[in-house]
């Protein structure tokens, strides 16, 4: 699968990979103190076709220069560079060689505003960078955690579906719950604001878990969640996971919330589309909302209702609509 060559003087290998974003049914909002990107909490997620994140790993066997990374066509900042070196270091682990990488990566929708453009974006990087390195591309959990050390959640984009990603004694596993096929649910995504949010993830579920006094209900509650959540999904019960996704989200945003000082991810508006949306399903239209680190609502529904809650929805914002299925797709590799 990995082409290498002798370019010049030097040995290259190039990686390309593309992932989708995932969008939590169950959030991933605490680490573990003293582990590397570990969760505190199990999530749960589905990967939505067409929010995808692509990316081109170059390595350079021949030389100890520093890696080039460049994200949307410009140089990644330094925090990201950061990540990225770590997710690397594991990469090399594995293959047991070393190089410098020339990394490009770009999404297919905006960074940062709530829409896991870092999960996709990492979950590609992983892969592309697994591929250039000539490793092999089924060992799903291997790139899982390579990607994770990039992003948590990225390592929920490797698989497509339905994904589970839990801690253990000794750091996490990832997991598929269910395929697309399994249930079809379908997504409206209400665009409220698409600019970069003002407290990352990273630092927001840091600062609630100092600060916030029902951090501990939170993590409690969440692996209860966890449990019943993957259960609604193998029943396709979507009264039940409409119940639990938005009660999960809620709790989050308490954290959130009470926090000294507060982080509001939600907007007013966001509000009033979750209200919105609870009483469409009362009247019988089969939705439920949830709502990350930002203030855009992702609404969930019954396969083949996306239109209706999107003509229901469509005053409020401008809504696209996305069919769930998603994960990482590691490409033929060339010079
Ligand atoms: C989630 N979020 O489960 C939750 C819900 C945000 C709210 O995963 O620091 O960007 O890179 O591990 O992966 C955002 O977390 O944070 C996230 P890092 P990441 O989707």
């Amino acid at each position: 699968m990995v082409d290498q060559s002798i370019v010049g003087q030097h040995l290259e290998s190039v990686g390309r990979a593309t992932a989708t974003a995932n969008f939590a049914l169950s959030k991933y909002w605490g680490k573990q103190t003293g582990g590397v990107q570990q969760p505190a909490v199990p999530s749960i997620s589905v990967g939505i076709q067409g929010l995808t994140a692509e990316a081109e790993v170059r390595l350079n066997y021949g030389t100890n220069q520093e890696h080039e990374i460049r994200i949307a066509g410009n140089p990644a900042n330094e925090k990201t560079c950061r990540r990225i070196e770590t997710l690397l270091d594991a990469v090399f682990a594995h293959s047991g060689r070393k190089a410098q990488a020339i990394i490009r990566s770009d999404t297919r929708f905006p960074i940062a505003a709530g829409l896991a453009s870092s999960a996709a974006g990492m979950a590609a990087v992983a892969g592309a960078a697994w591929i250039a390195a000539g490793l092999d591309p089924g060992d799903r959990s291997a790139i899982a955690d390579c990607a994770r050390l990039g992003s948590g959640s990225a390592c929920r984009s490797v698989h497509d579906g339905y994904v589970a990603w839990e801690p253990t004694d000794d750091g996490s596993i990832i997991r598929q719950v269910a395929s697309a096929d399994h249930w079809p649910l379908e997504l409206c995504l209400v665009r409220l604001d698409d600019r970069p949010k003002k407290v990352s993830s990273a630092d927001g579920m840091l600062h609630c878990m100092e600060t916030s006094p029902v951090w501990s209900s939170w993590v409690e509650r969440a692996f209860l969640d966890a449990v019943e959540i993957e259960q609604a999904i193998l029943d396709k019960d979507l009264e039940k996971l409409a119940d639990l996704v938005e009660a999960n989200c809620l709790l989050m945003h308490a954290t959130t919330l009470t926090a000294r000082p507060p982080i509001f991810y939600m907007q007013g508006r966001t509000l009033q589309v979750m209200e919105t949306v609870t009483s469409l399903r009362r009247d019988g239209l089969p939705c439920f909302f949830t709502v990350d680190a930002g203030p855009n609502v992702k609404v969930f529904t019954a396969p083949g209702t996306a239109q209706t809650i999107k003509t229901a929805l469509e005053d409020m914002a401008p809504i696209d609509v996305y069919a769930i299925g998603g994960g990482l797709t590691a490409e033929e590799s060339s010079i």
